[in-house]
Order: structure tokens, then sequence, then C-alpha cells
């Protein structure tokens, strides 16, 4: 259960800066703060007052503006009061001492966003979007989490919920009247509402998985036979001479990373060496680790050469790879179309997709701006849209739902109403633990360590 004592906190990050932030929560917490100020007058509420903080013996120790923000009207939900004074790191320290003698206690990572969970001001997706908020990479994930933050997400999964209710009501009804001739368990009404719910919760999934990559980067790998010109790429995309190029095949053997912005999204670019049978030890494992990291990529860009086969190539590509590759994460790459000028763009039909085919020069720079472009695209994102922020644990409970709902539908065909019903309560379950509802005390604590102090 949440505590009630007074915790104090610097707001602000640590280190030099022009104003600091202190900030406290907890019953009595204006009062206590006034025992350090001069005047001492009652606190205006929701105004800004300038005040001298003074020690023991009434020495000025700093002077700042003081706002008071009476329960339940504030952050957390309990009477809240900030100092905003300057922003010297030693003065803060003695001012945070002198706080903690008079009885406040240092808040712990992420507490005041705890205290506003459990006084209902936020839920757990909410206080999430905060913590991404303020750890946000690129100015999408900034934007996205601001979007989970105003409750967006919170809503999508309310929306998702209402639909499953109304469908646990009927499955529920179903079963008390399975006795009578009626076949409730396979009417119209339940299979639009299965219907329903599947198309919310898919697209609620999409979403959420378009926002995780938002928050961890998108992996971006570049892989290709050697001397295709791998490394050239590297460096034309990060603007900068990153990666040696050299015309021996097989320079490149670690994998490099190089992160950038494209369109306001992260990306992680990982140029690898070189695919081709080697008896060298060293260039063997820089293959099996281009590999391994073209299995986990985001997005496969497969670079070859201007006189290579396009059907050889795709056969190499499928033969190396140990994994199957999803067709629609992968863009092949003609490189140095500068010694073909009459090079055009195509499309290679793959069984389960169709799949562009872009030339250009790393080299001269030719193409590389519509390659972002494509690239931009293959990740999924138009810069319009803009998802919200989902964090893995979200993903996980998602697709928890979505497991229990293929079950329920399973059972339901089967005409097992009872089992159909236990797995629509357990779909409830995880979805419910997303907005933090009936997740136990310990694993809210976790989440909420995570966040930083002052939060
Ligand atoms: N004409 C031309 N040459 C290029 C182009 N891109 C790369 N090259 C040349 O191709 C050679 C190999 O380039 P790299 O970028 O080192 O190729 P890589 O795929 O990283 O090679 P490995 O690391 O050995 O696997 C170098 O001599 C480059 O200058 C291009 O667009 N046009
Ligand atoms: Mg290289």
């Amino acid at each position: 259960m949440i505590a009630s004592d007074i915790i104090v906190a610097l707001a602000t990050a640590p280190g030099a800066a022009g104003v600091a932030v202190l900030r406290l929560s907890g019953q009595g917490c204006g009062d206590l703060l006034r025992n350090h100020l001069s005047p001492a007058s009652p606190l205006p509420e929701r105004k800004a007052s300038l005040r001298d903080f003074v020690d023991a013996h009434g020495d000025s120790l700093d002077q700042g503006l003081v706002l008071y923000f009476p329960a339940p009207h504030s952050f957390t939900g309990e009477d809240v009061v900030e100092f905003q004074g300057h922003g010297s790191p030693v003065m803060m320290a003695i001012l945070l001492r002198q706080l903690q003698q008079s009885g406040a206690r240092l808040a712990r990572p992420g507490e005041f966003s705890e205290r506003a969970f459990h006084h209902g001001r936020l839920d757990l997706a909410q206080a999430e979007a905060i913590a991404d908020l303020i750890a946000a990479g690129s100015e999408q994930a900034a934007r996205s989490a601001m979007r989970s933050l105003q409750g967006e997400f919170s809503r999508r999964v309310e929306s998702v919920e209402e639909v499953l209710t109304a469908l646990r009501v009927y499955v529920e009804a179903a079963i008390d009247f399975s006795d009578q001739d009626i076949d409730f368990l396979h009417s119209d009404q339940l299979l639009s509402d299965l219907r329903k719910l599947r198309r919310l919760l898919s697209e609620t999934l999409q979403e959420a998985r378009q926002g995780q990559l938002l928050q961890k980067g998108i992996s971006v790998v570049i892989a290709g036979h050697p001397n295709v010109g791998k490394s050239s790429l590297l460096n034309a995309l990060a603007g900068d001479d990153v990666a040696i190029v050299s015309e021996h095949a097989g320079t490149t053997r670690d994998v490099l990373r190089q992160n950038l912005l494209l369109q306001g999204m992260p990306l992680q670019i990982l140029d690898t060496a070189g695919w081709r049978d080697s008896d060298d030890p060293i260039e063997s494992e820089g293959i099996k680790r281009a590999l391994q990291v073209a299995e986990q990529a985001d997005a496969l860009l497969y670079l070859f050469d201007t006189d290579a086969d396009l059907q050889d190539i795709v056969a190499d590509l499928q033969a190396r790879s140990t994994w199957q590759i999803d067709t629609r994460r992968l863009l092949l790459v003609r490189n140095k179309i500068d010694r073909c000028p009459d090079w055009q763009d195509s499309f290679l039909e793959m069984p389960d997709h169709r799949c562009e085919v872009i030339g250009i020069s790393a080299k001269y720079g030719q193409g590389i701006d519509k390659l972002k472009h494509r690239l931009a695209h293959l990740v999924g994102r138009t810069p319009t849209e803009l998802p919200f922020l989902a964090r893995q644990r979200h993903i996980e409970a998602l697709e928890q739902a979505w497991k229990y709902l293929e079950a329920a539908e399973e059972q339901l065909q089967q005409g097992m109403g009872d089992l159909a019903a236990e797995d629509l309560r357990c779909m409830q379950g995880s979805l419910a633990s997303l907005c933090g509802d009936m997740l136990p005390d310990d694993l809210l604590g976790r989440i909420f360590a995570s966040f930083c102090i002052g939060k």
C-alpha cells in the first residue's frame, strides 16, 4: 500500500543550472516547508510567492518561488509544494538536508508518479508515458509518449475492454440458457462481437508494436556479399566516415553500429561482414555475427553489385539465412549504379510479397534520399501517423490477451461455453493489467522503481 508520509526530491536534473526545483508531497508538506521560509505567512494556493529559504537562525540560504497545490488538485493527488530556487547543487543539497531534518523523507525513484497512480490521478500506462517522455530519444518518441500520457493508449484499451465485457455477458448468459433449444453460442450477435474484438485488439497490438520500435530504436542491418559497398552505404547514411572502405573483399568483420534519426525516428544502422564461405576463423566469426544481427533486424537492407543476377542473389540470401526471412522487412538494394546509368528501379515477385529493388550509388550519393524514404516507409511509419509509445510489458499483455481470445474462439466453435467464458475472463485480466488494475504491489513497485528520482 502507498505510504502517506511527506517525501521530498530534487525535481530538476542534478548539476549547476539556472533554476532547481525541490518538490514535496504528502499531507501537511506546505506547513513543513513554510517553517523554513521567510516570511512564514500561509502560502497562497496555486499562486507563486517569492520567499527566502532560511536556516534555524533565520539566515537566508536561498531565495525563490514557492508554489502550493493543496490536495486533491495536484500531480500526486496529495498536498504538493515546490520551491524553485537557484540551480546550485551545493545549496540544493543543504536545503534537502534541512527539509529531511524537519521530517521529510527522500523520495524513491518514481514515488511521485506512484502516488499519483494510487490516488487515481493517472493510470499505469500514463505514468509509464511520463517516464518514457523524459527518456525519449527522438522527436517521434517524445510526441508518441505525449499521446500515451494524454490517455490515447488507455482509451484504446478501454474500447477493447468494452466490447469484451459485452461479449462476456452474452457468453455467460448463453451458458445459463444452454439447456434451451436455441444455440446462443453460434449466434450472429456473438460472431459479430468476436470479429469486432479481434479487429480492435489486432489494431491496438499493431500500433503498440510500432510504438515499441520508437521506444527501443529501429535496427536496420546492411547485409550482402563482401565488397558490394555495405560500409560505403553506412557512411553515406551516417554522412560521416564511420567505417573502413576498401577494395579488398572481407574488410569489415565486427558489427559496426551507428545511431541516426530518420524523419524523427531513431534508427540504429548496423554494418556487417560480407556473407561468403571463408576458412579464416576471424572472418567466419564476423559472418556468424552478421547473420545473427540480420535475423533480429527490424529492417534488412540486402545489398548487391550491379553485375549480379537478381534471382541468384535472392537464392543465395535464402540459402544463407537459417531463418524465415520476412520479406515485408526486406529491401533489395543494387549498389554501384553509377556504372550502369540506364538502371531502373523494379520489383521482385516473392512468394508472399512484392519486394522492391532500389538502385543506389553509395559512393556518389545517387538514390540515397530515395532509399531513406523507402526505409522510413518500410519500418512502418509515415511522418503524419504517430502511434502511442508502448513498452515490452504492454506488448506482452496484449499478446497474452490475443492468445486468450484465440483460445476462447476455439472453445466456442466446439460449443464449450464454460471454457470460453474462462478464457475471456483471463483475457480481461491481461487487458486490465495494462492500466495497472489487478497488478500485484511488488510488480507495480518494480515498474515505478525504473523511473527517475523526483518524478
Ligand atoms: N563505383 C562504385 N564503387 C563503390 C560504390 N560503393 C562502394 N564502392 C567501392 O566498392 C569497394 C568495396 O566497398 P565497401 O564499402 O568496403 O564494401 P563492403 O561491402 O563493406 O565490403 P566488405 O566489408 O569487405 O564486405 C570499395 O572500393 C568502394 O570504393 C559505388 O556506389 N560505386
Ligand atoms: Mg565493409
